[in-house]
This record gives structure tokens, sequence and C-alpha cells, in this order.
């Protein structure tokens, strides 16, 4: 056991290490990339033969973890907020089958959309699912809650989903470890059929489901993460969920926050705990980091009239991020002014780095679109989206991975021709190759340009499942082998790009256009790399 400095990301891959699992399955997307980043550096993980690559997509990583934990095995699927949209099938039903060995889903949210397209809450998904749902206020609680989050999932035999954010999973604070745990023996489901979701057997697993609630709401009341604080000032009583816990107490330092505080890190919501601070106080304060999820539920019957202040009546802004000055200005406290920023960290837009092949592919797709017209180019979610913005202002659309070539495919449907996709290898294989699949089976025209550039560059640089292997994909889908196309962006070969475009761009038929060259950002990485091995085989 030790004491570690790490990041809420890291203390929960931390956790789960300790925790006994046997394989953490995910796909990048920030603020949870960390998690598995952590795993596959960890040398304990290694030792102990934790599995630790990268998932195609969120759904296929919740799946493997379910099929890991079908086998007896503790296993995390880790994903960013809207990955859980793409997962919502396996994680939903992934419910209703119930689990064997424990199974964690740790889902990072984003709110005010640093680097995400939109603020979702996750513990919306953990009450859809009706399965227990946790929310740390700080790094050991991430810690605690993916070490002992096995047990809880094997305990009501159903997943258990960590929900957190993004300043708790970029931040730091120091950790203290528990004995680590054995993994998990090989072992199969008691019942054969557990697994089969035949309706016969949904409904009864469904049941069994539906009647395990009260107990997982008979856990909440008394987990040591719900904590009912008293507080001699009842004119107005505070519940502070998950990190907004610390932003509260980051107002009162010597801890005398007058007014009684239900500290919540355990769903489903513990009504009897809240029921008693509601016939306390006159008024309740809600804070949360993301919608107002806790506040809604409480402006219902359990309110009895009370006056409920949070995000819904403007106390706290209704969008964005929480913060301790949020809560200063909700508790009528003096918010001190910080420093400005100076210029040289002021925001600035961001931009495609200097020399970045994606900087090429638009330069040639504009000169090409200039005979055809604009409002065509439909992209998807990479660092190519900057493609959005001055000087190329090249692409229309962005909303969900995989979307741009499907999105073509309804403008083509729809009579835009010449109808272009913009996507990148990773985002190809996340949810692109089903899209494809839908063009080449209806021979759609659409013009689909696969920017690739050997690595998953938005997040980080992780690895690429399409990398050496993209051509043979799009012709085992059906493109036909003349219209699958491979170009090298450089300035220099801007006249040939042009002409590739422009033939494939008025192809009555599904095309794929490669632009391949790696990203200079992670090609210096490499190199770095490299060069550490070779030092290190000298010595
Ligand atoms: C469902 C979902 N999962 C993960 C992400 C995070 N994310 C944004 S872009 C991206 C992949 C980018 O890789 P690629 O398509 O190869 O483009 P590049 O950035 O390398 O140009 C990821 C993982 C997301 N936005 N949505
Ligand atoms: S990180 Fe790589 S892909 Fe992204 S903008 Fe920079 S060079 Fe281009």
């Amino acid at each position: 056991m030790e004491k570690l400095l790490l990041l809420g990301a890291e203390a929960i891959a931390q956790g789960a290490i300790d925790g006994g699992m046997s394989g953490v399955y995910a796909y990048p997307g920030t603020p949870s990339t960390e998690i598995t980043e952590y795993v596959q550096k960890n040398k304990t993980a290694r030792e102990k033969n934790i599995h630790r690559q990268w998932s195609a997509n969120e759904k296929t990583a919740v799946e493997a973890a379910l099929g890991m934990s079908y086998a007896g095995k503790r296993a995390m699927a880790c994903m960013k907020h809207v990955g859980l949209n793409v997962a919502a099938d396996a994680f939903i039903n992934s419910a209703i089958t119930g689990v064997n060995g424990g199974m964690i889903v740790a889902v990072a949210d984003d709110p005010s959309m640093h680097s995400s397209q939109n603020e979702q809450d996750s513990r919306f998904f953990g009450k859809f699912a009706m399965i227990p749902f946790l929310e740390p206020s700080n790094q050991q609680e991430a810690y605690d809650m993916a070490y002992e989050g096995f047990e809880l999932s094997e305990k009501f035999k159903v997943p258990v989903l960590i929900r957190f954010t993004t300043r708790l999973s970029h931040s730091r604070s120091g950790v203290q470890t528990k004995k680590p745990k054995d993994q998990n023996r090989l072992t199969y489901p008691e019942d054969p059929i557990q697994f089969v979701l035949l309706p016969f057997n949904a409904r009864k697993r469904y049941n069994g489901l539906l009647g395990i609630q009260a107990s997982m709401e008979e856990e909440a009341e008394k987990s040591k993460y719900n904590i009912y604080y008293d507080g001699k000032d009842k004119s107005l009583g505070i519940i502070a969920c998950g990190i907004a816990y610390n932003y509260l107490m980051e107002n009162f330092p010597d801890r005398d926050c007058p007014h009684p505080i239900l500290k919540l890190g355990q769903y489903p919501i513990p009504y009897s705990k809240i029921e008693k601070l509601v016939n306390e106080c006159e008024q309740i304060l809600v804070l949360e980091d993301g919608y107002p999820f806790v506040e809604e539920q409480l402006r219902g019957f359990l309110s009895k009239g009370t006056k409920i202040k949070g995000r819904l009546d403007g106390t706290i802004p209704r969008a964005g991020e929480l913060n301790p000055d949020h809560v200063a200005r909700a508790l009528n406290k003096n918010v001190k002014e910080g420093f400005a920023v100076p210029k040289i960290v002021s925001n600035r837009p961001p931009e495609l780095c200097a020399g970045c092949a994606h900087r090429d592919v638009y330069d040639a797709l504009n000169e090409t679109m200039k005979e055809f017209g604009k409002q065509k180019v439909f992209s998807d979610i990479g660092c190519y989206t900057l493609g959005a913005l001055p000087p190329w202002n090249a692409i229309n659309s962005c909303v969900d991975m995989g979307a741009s070539i499907t999105m073509a495919k309804g403008a083509a449907d729809a009579g835009v021709r010449p109808s272009v996709a913009v996507i990148g290898d990773s985002t190809f294989t996340h949810s692109g190759m089903t899209a494809l699949l839908d063009c080449v089976y209806e021979n759609t025209p659409v013009t689909v340009i696969v920017a690739d550039n050997a690595t998953t560059a938005m997040t980080g640089g992780q690895a690429s499942h399409a990398t050496g292997r993209l051509e043979e994909i799009c012709i085992g889908l059906g493109v036909k082998p003349e219209h699958v196309r491979v170009l090298t962006p450089l300035p220099k070969y801007h006249n040939e790009m042009v002409k590739v475009l422009r033939e494939e761009l008025v192809y009555e038929g599904v095309s794929v256009i490669i632009p391949r060259r790696e990203c200079i950002v992670e090609s210096v990485a490499r190199s770095k790399r490299e060069k550490k091995v070779k030092t290190e085989e000298v010595a």
C-alpha cells in the first residue's frame, strides 16, 4: 500500500487494477482516455497480464467487458459520455443479463464541452439502466469506488457505473492505495441461459432487476459515500453531488459550513436521507456538476412545497461546469477576483498543426469544390474537424462519430451532387464502416475521403485499428478496387490530388479516397520512442 499522486482518471485505473480487474476495454475520448493509458503503462497490469488494448468503439468495449464478466472475471469498460450513447444498447441490456464477474463502466462527462459535442449527464443512463452508480467527489473516492465497484457489481449481479467529470479526471491529488486483490478464477454463470435475452428469459431477468431496486436503494442509504452532515442554520440545506461537494468545501476551508449538507456519491438516490434534509430545512440548494439530475427529482413530490434552488431556478447557471465561485454566489458569499488572464495564455482558436496532412487535403478539396459549389461536404470528429474554421471553411457538418458518411448518403439520396464525406481513419473503424456498407448496398454516389494519419490524433495519438489495412477493409466492404484511391497529401502533389478528387466526385457510385500521411505530432513522438529504445538497447 502506498500513497500515489494521481489524476482522477488514473485513480480509477489504479483502483481497478488493485480491485482485481482482469481487463480494461475502452475507446479513447477526452476526459476518459487516461484511464486506459495508465493501465497500458502500468507494470503490475503487465505482470498480471491484464487486458489493456484499445477497442474499435465503445459498444465493442462494453460487450467485451461483458464477455469477460460472463467468464467470471472482473472487467472495466471506459469511455467519454457520448461514447455511452454508442454503447447504450450493450450497456442497458447488460443490466438485464446481469453479470457474473464484477463489471464497471467508467464514464467521463464533460460539462462545458471542453472537448465534446454536448454536456449530457451519464447519471441519467445509470437511472435508465436501473443499476447502482457512483460519483466520486475527489481522487481518493475515485480510487475507492473503482476498487470496491467490482464487489458492488458482484453483490447485485449487475454492472456498476462510475460517473465523473472533467476537472476530477484531469486534476491530481494524493491517493492512498489498498491491498491488491487477486483476479477472479474463470467460472461460468450458474444459469446457462442467463445471458440469452430471448423474450421469455428477458422478462424474467427484467423482473429480477426490478426486484432488486429496493435493495440497491437501501445500499445507497447506508453508503459511506452518502453522508449527512448536520448544521445549525436550517434556513438552507445543501445537497452536493460528486465533485460539487469539493467545490462547496472550498468555500469553507475550516469545514465550518453552517448549513446541513447531504453529500451524495452513490445512487439510486437515497430518498430517506433527502427526506430528512427536506423536512429539516426551509430551502434546499442542489449542487451538481452536470444536469439538474437530483434537482429535477426533488422538485416532484419529495420537495413537499420546499423551495428548491439550483440550476432550474437560475441560482446556478443552467449550462456549463459547476465551480467554487458558482457555489459562493449561491450562498451569497464574496467571490474573490482572481488575476486577469495574461494575453499569452488567453483563449486562442484551435488550428491544425503546421505541416499537418489535413491542411493539404482541404487545400485540394477546396480547389476541386470550386467547380461544384458549396455546402456539400459532411465531416466527422477528429483533428480534421478544424477544417470548419478559416482559412478553409471546408466542411458543413460534425455530429457524431461516423455520421459524415451516412449524412453524405442521405444528402446524395436527396439529390446533392457531389456528396462528400471527410472522416479520419480511427473514426472510420469506430463507426464509419457500417455507414460505408449502406452506401455500397445501394451504390449511392458518395465520395468518402478517409484522412489516414495512422493514429487517433485528436485524443493524443492512440493506435488506430485501420492502420495498414484501410484499402483492404474498403474493398472487403464492397467498394470497387478502382475507386479506392490512395494519395499523398503534400503540397507538391496538390495538382494530382485535385485531379483524382475531380475524377471521383463526378463518379456516380461509391468511391473512397485515402490521403495517407502520418500525423506530424505522432511522427515526432514515435521517433523519440524509437530513439529511446535504441539507446536502451545499446546501454
Ligand atoms: C462516441 C465518441 N467517442 C470518442 C470521441 C472522442 N474522439 C473525438 S475524435 C476521435 C478520433 C479521432 O481520430 P481520427 O478519426 O483518426 O482523426 P484524427 O484526429 O487522427 O485526425 C475521438 C476518439 C467522440 N467524440 N465520440
Ligand atoms: S495532431 Fe496531427 S492530425 Fe492533429 S492537427 Fe496536429 S498534425 Fe494534424
